[in-house]
């Protein structure tokens, strides 16, 4: 199936229609839609997906323990936020919202990121060196930003793009519009990842 085929098959359905590569026991059901990547990649994003979930149990045990500030748990999200982040280059920058720690697993996941949730700042300055924008608690309030990353790529020749990750709350804020239309306007914004 080419790829505009195959495109239009996953969007040109009903919304509770199955799509399914894998059984239950690992066996290929559907070969047309089994994506063409190395079997290193395949068992590179498999043990990142498996890492973030076990990395999201022990986050939810520190917090409960009270060693923990507070914590967003990212069970059941862990496909998109890896697999969106395999997709992109090294130095494409992130900004994401609070629960998608699996796209700094898929970046080495930086330590120094659980002083952030202990209250400390310096959380953040780590995510810098992995061209991860601070985290963002304030819903949507992260899409202007990205956007005019992205916008000042472009302005300098720089083909490296924006992504950003956001829940479905942020649809309902203004800035998620604004910069829909900003992007518009200016002909570049972030590839997005709703939830
Ligand atoms: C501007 C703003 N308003 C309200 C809140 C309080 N708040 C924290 S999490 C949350 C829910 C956001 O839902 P969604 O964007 O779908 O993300 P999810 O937690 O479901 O991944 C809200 C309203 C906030 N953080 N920022
Ligand atoms: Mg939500």
């Amino acid at each position: 199936m080419s790829g505009d085929a195959l495109e239009r098959d996953l969007f040109d359905r009903e919304p509770d229609d199955r799509i399914r590569v894998l059984d239950a026991d690992g066996t290929v059901v559907a070969p047309e839609l089994e994506p063409a990547l190395e079997a290193e990649t395949l068992r590179s994003m498999y043990r990142d997906m498996r890492f973030s979930r076990r990395f999201d149990e022990r986050m939810i045990s520190l917090q409960r323990q009270g060693r923990l500030g507070t914590d967003s748990s990212l069970a059941g999200q862990e496909g998109s936020q890896i697999g969106s982040t395999y997709a992109l280059a090294d130095d494409d920058m992130l900004s994401f919202q609070y629960r998608e720690h699996g796209t700094l697993v898929a970046r080495d996941l930086p330590w120094e990121y659980l002083l952030y949730w202990m209250g400390h700042e310096d959380g953040n300055a780590a995510l810098a060196e992995i061209d991860v924008f601070p985290l963002n608690i304030s819903i949507a309030a992260h899409l202007p930003h990205i956007v005019g990353w992205s916008w000042a790529a472009k302005l300098n020749g720089d083909d490296r793009v924006g992504v950003a990750h956001f829940g479905d709350g942020s649809t309902s804020e203004g800035d998620f519009h604004e910069v829909l239309n900003f992007a518009g306007v200016v002909g570049r914004g972030p590839t997005a990842r709703g939830m």
